[in-house]
């Protein structure tokens, strides 16, 4: 009975090992991104010396704003696109520059190879109807 006892407790601890490695570098890290657009009181744009009217004035917040991952992790993100018209989804250092269809959802995998904080951003549209999100990636 203390034998079984033994043998389970050291399954435990297995597991538990097993676990904290995934947390470790080099682990897989899923995320979900939700763009979402929110009206705003922009009337129109003026983009690069020329004004745009009659635009859909409307933001895109990128949920969560932040992504934090440690270097060699294997990431994976889920994109899901409730904005009313098609998104980017841009990290520049990692050569990702996708677009996503309204209600579309989309899944991006890399491997953060690179330390440092990116900008995650939409490529299609100006910068100043969007909260950009980050991809933090610690050494
Ligand atoms: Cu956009």
């Amino acid at each position: 009975m203390i034998k079984m006892t033994q043998a389970i407790c050291m399954s435990l601890v297995l597991a538990l090992l097993l676990a904290a490695g995934v947390a470790q570098a080099g682990g897989e890290k899923s995320f979900t991104i939700v763009m979402n657009a929110y009206d705003t009181d922009i009337p129109e744009l003026n983009v690069e010396g020329v004004t745009v009217k009659n635009i859909r004035a409307f933001n895109v917040l990128n949920e969560p704003e932040t992504i934090a991952v440690h270097k060699g992790d294997k990431v994976k993100i889920t994109v899901e696109n409730k904005s009313p018209i098609s998104e980017g989804l841009s990290i520049d250092a990692y050569g990702i520059q996708e677009v996503i269809k309204a209600g579309e959802t989309k899944t991006i995998s890399f491997t953060a190879d690179k330390a440092g904080a990116f900008t995650i951003w939409c490529q299609l549209h100006p910068k100043n109807i969007h909260l950009p999100g980050t991809l933090n990636v610690i050494d």
